[in-house]
């Protein structure tokens, strides 16, 4: 008789580090034991010839939010997002609370916590969108929630009803550095995207793939290379959200070259689509506009080999599903929707792990540890999840998922599990996807059943991330100390 709950035998175990072969022992939810020939447990699964990986965390979701920009309503809601994320392999994510300018952010914490009560199947914690930065907010709400373990805040340079000007940046970064949480950054420049907007409308080019001339890769070249200054300067560390560009890129790689504090994040929509997704049949292109929207071809290629040089430590879906055929979704105007009022988003929470894992298993631009990495291990650690979150260690949460890597998949709406009308991923063949994914020692989804239970998936409170040395960094900087 032993007392593990579930043994997992004849793994090929990979970590951001190490790829071993190896049996897991699972107890009361967490990793007990790794090694060779673990004892018998209540439950034993043989996954000779298959991965275990840790389960994603996908540190950049949007769950039951509008879109600011159109009205439109998410087609899914916390329980379809959080089993898709369990079937794609994903045991934990963290979707955004944003504060509408002159709401107390406490208040919009408090509104957005009851959302996954009932619902959420797979653990989450919270980032926080910071639109409105008084001096409350500085000086005792964000205090406050970081210590109730909300330790990342998010703003935006774009989008009238959330962005801040370079001066609110600079606050927030500095209340950020104050209380050693992390600063996270929607890089575009605002007016060019609304002056090339209007000339484009103006000239009658209305249809999705002027998206992409809108928000062309120089917009976002500029803000984030702004973003860094701004941080250079508040002496923060910032992370660079959905980088789109491979021109951003080579900005973030500049900054991590000068030894700044600089992180980026990519996401599978600019890492397998393109701006002839945008050009679709008819207003089909719809389905792929996000921002910044996917590039070229050329670009595509830029940001494989940013993944594949380090640029990038996190890869997130930036999941924002709005349905394709519903008057609330994407085509807020119908038919006759031009380009700049599509609602921006795509789903992807399912696919996210998928995609990379084929991309791994062919292993041109990164390995299966790197994947393990930019999904799991650096979104927990940069978040303050770490070691519970985002890697196969004795004491984590038994987190992770079985993947069969002999098994080929063609991305199909309807073999996901996010209650959406269309993937933009459609027809892409992958090669392996995740047999089993165990939640917290519970098995949630097994050979095509989903078996968790609604409201099982709890809050996260995150630690600090970067516990900042102020002096020290001032000192990096050559500031002098007299
Ligand atoms: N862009 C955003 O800024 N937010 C959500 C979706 C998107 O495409
Ligand atoms: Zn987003």
């Amino acid at each position: 008789m032993t007392d593990l709950d579930l043994v997992v035998r004849n793994a090929t175990v990979v970590t951001a580090s190490d790829t071993i072969a190896a049996d897991v022992g699972v107890k009361d939810g967490r990793i007990a034991m790794l090694g060779q020939a673990l004892p018998a447990a209540a439950e034993g699964i043989d996954a000779r010839g298959k991965y275990l990986l840790p389960g994603g965390v996908d540190s950049h979701v949007h769950i039951e939010q509008d879109s600011t920009e159109t009205g439109a309503w998410p087609g899914t809601d916390f329980h379809s997002t959080t089993v898709s994320a369990a079937c794609g392999g994903t045991t934990t994510v963290i979707p955004f609370v944003r504060q509408t300018k002159g709401q107390s952010l406490s208040q919009a914490v408090a509104a957005y916590r009851k959302r996954p009560e009932g619902k959420a199947v797979i653990d989450y914690a919270l980032h926080l969108i910071v639109t409105d930065p008084t001096a409350g907010v500085l000086g005792q709400e964000l205090p406050a929630l970081v210590e109730e373990g909300y330790t990342s805040f998010k703003v935006y340079m774009t989008y009238k009803s959330m962005m801040l000007s370079d001066y609110q940046i600079l606050e927030v970064m500095a209340a950020a550095r104050r209380l050693g949480a992390m600063v996270m950054v929607h890089a575009e420049n605002a007016d060019c995207i609304t002056w090339l907007t209007e000339k484009l409308l103006e000239s009658g080019r209305t249809r999705p793939k002027f998206k992409g001339v809108a928000h062309q890769p120089a917009i976002e070249r500029e803000a984030a290379h702004r973003a860094i200054t701004l941080a250079e300067i508040a002496a923060v560390p910032v992370l660079i959200v959905h980088v789109a560009g491979g021109e951003a890129a080579e900005m973030i790689r500049w900054a991590q070259g000068r030894g700044l504090r600089v992180l980026g994040e990519t996401c599978p929509q600019y890492l397998f689509l393109t701006e002839s997704d945008l050009d679709k049949q008819g207003l089909e292109g719809a389905k792929s506009v996000c921002a910044p929207p996917p590039g070229s071809e050329a670009n595509r290629q830029a940001l494989w080999r940013a993944m594949a040089g380090g640029v990038f430590q996190v890869y997130s879906s930036d999941h924002a599903a709005f349905r394709y055929d519903d008057p609330k979704g994407k085509l807020i105007e119908g038919p006759a929707t031009p380009f700049h009022r599509i609602t921006n988003g795509v789903p992807g929470v399912e696919t996210r792990m998928p995609l990379l894992f084929s991309a791994a298993l062919e292993g041109t631009h990164l390995d299966l540890n790197r994947l393990v990495a930019v999904a799991a291990t650096n979104p927990a650690k940069i978040y303050g999840l770490y070691p519970r979150k985002g890697t196969i260690a004795v004491g984590s949460d038994a987190d992770f998922a079985i993947w069969d890597p002999g098994k080929s998949v063609t991305i199909s709406v309807g073999g996901l599990h996010d209650g959406m009308d269309y993937t933009p991923y459609e027809g892409i063949e992958v090669t392996g996807w995740p047999e089993l994914t165990v939640s917290r020692g519970e098995i949630v989804w097994r050979d095509g059943e989903f078996t968790g239970t609604p409201g099982r998936g709890r809050f996260l409170p995150c630690e600090r991330p970067h516990p900042i040395n102020e002096s020290a960094l001032l000192d990096d900087l050559g500031v002098p100390s007299e």
